[in-house]
């Protein structure tokens, strides 16, 4: 029966963990998996998420069953977080709690896939090695539209709307929300209105995947780009994934909102999320999500929270500055956000700088910025110097 199937590749962005493992030089650098990385190169547990999970134990009396769309008040306190109390409550938005961001992504991809078959899912290149097969896995079609231009480091707006104008309406078009996965490059504010714009005009249906809100330019900047795209656009998609903001990863938070034309869409999109998440995973896992829920209804935990995350945030944007400063090759990095930057190196150059030095990166030149270490970003720069452009 299985002989029949074919090869499948590992997942290169999680292999490099075992690599990296596996090395046993002192000074070795984890850029791979994109999880955030204090100066020792160890991923922590937040404080907030350690007190809200120390009240969870001692408060919970029950293991029960909850329903299918999650924890509905972890849905609601984190609408209030992500899109504000007042859009929170319009009734043609619907949200559900999901395993994580992945969850998420898949569970409007099955959702499209039942409404409209036929459309065609449309992605920037490059993106999260994930985007595509989730789509796929649901039975959609997906092409890839040109995004980022390396001679520039930054978005080429007019290849990409190039590319789309070959989209039909009802077609689905997948936006990173903020912090570029990998590349770090924004869409400007007024690029990203003639993208909205483009999108209204042809109706092309907008599918925002927000996996690293408050990890750029803060909660409120961050997010400010989905709202105005949510208020411009009758029907659009967000999935929403807390595992990096709140440092939860295995845990798998994420929530699925979805906006639909009228109130009355809306609940019948909620309907058939409930239903297809009970063929996927019945359930989402609750742990993450009460810890989430907790931190947002306590306020000292939630003050805290947000200043872990506006170290983490800090921390992040000074490894940028200080790369940006050590080469020009590196310089936008200094203007690009959050976790990922792709540096101009090839594979055989990826592979030099892990067999001499003990960089681990993902072989398209991605980076970790959260794996670099403030006290030997010199040295990293120097090594990875002789493959850069002068
Ligand atoms: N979307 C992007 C762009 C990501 O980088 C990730 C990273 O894991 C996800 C979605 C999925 O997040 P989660 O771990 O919550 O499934
Ligand atoms: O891009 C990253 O590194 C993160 C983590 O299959 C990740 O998004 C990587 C691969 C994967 C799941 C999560």
């Amino acid at each position: 029966l299985f002989d029949g199937l074919t090869r499948q590749p590992a997942d290169p962005l999680l292999g490099l963990t075992a690599l990296f493992e596996a090395d046993r030089r002192p000074d070795r650098l984890d850029l791979g998996v994109g999880v955030f990385r204090d100066e020792q190169g160890a991923t922590p547990i937040m404080r907030s998420v350690k007190a809200a999970e120390g009240r969870l134990l001692e408060r919970q009396d029950t293991k029960a069953y909850l329903g299918t769309e999650g924890d509905p008040l972890f849905v609601r306190y984190l609408a209030d977080l992500v899109l504000g109390p007042e859009r929170a409550d319009d009734p043609r938005l619907t949200g559900i709690q999901t395993p994580g961001g992945t969850g998420a992504l898949r569970l409007g991809a099955e959702l499209l896939a039942g409404a409209r078959p036929d459309a065609t899912v449309w992605i920037g290149t490059p993106t999260w090695p994930n985007h595509a097969p989730i789509f796929r896995q649901a039975g959609l079609s997906v092409r890839m539209h040109r995004f980022f231009d390396p001679s520039r480091s930054d978005v080429d707006l007019d290849a990409m709307l190039a590319d789309l104008a070959n989209a039909r309406p009802g077609d689905v078009v997948v936006l990173h929300g903020c912090c570029h996965n990998p590349t770090g490059v924004t869409l400007t504010a007024a690029q990203w209105a003639l993208v909205v714009r483009f999108c209204s005009t042809r109706g092309l249906v907008p599918f925002v995947d927000l996996a690293y809100h408050g990890l750029g330019d803060g909660l409120e900047a961050d997010v400010a780009p989905t709202l105005a795209l949510l208020e411009a656009m009758p029907e659009a998609l967000l999935a929403y994934s807390c595992d990096k903001n709140f440092g939860l990863y295995r845990d798998r938070v994420g929530a699925l909102w979805v906006q639909g034309a009228t109130p009355g869409s809306a609940t019948l999109v909620r309907g058939h999320l409930q239903a297809l998440a009970r063929s996927m995973w019945s359930m989402p896992p609750d742990h993450g999500a009460a810890i989430v829920r907790e931190i947002l209804t306590e306020s000292v935990l939630k003050e805290d929270w947000k200043a872990e995350l506006e170290t983490m945030r800090g921390r992040i944007n000074g490894l940028r500055a200080a790369l940006a400063a050590l080469h020009p090759a590196l310089a936008p990095i200094g203007r690009q956000r959050g976790m990922f930057a792709l540096l101009p190196v090839t594979p055989a150059n990826v592979a030099a700088l892990r067999v001499d030095h003990g960089i681990y990166m993902a072989d398209s030149g991605r980076i970790n910025i959260a794996g670099l270490r403030t006290a030997s970003i010199d040295r990293f720069v120097k090594q990875l110097g002789p493959f850069l452009p002068a």
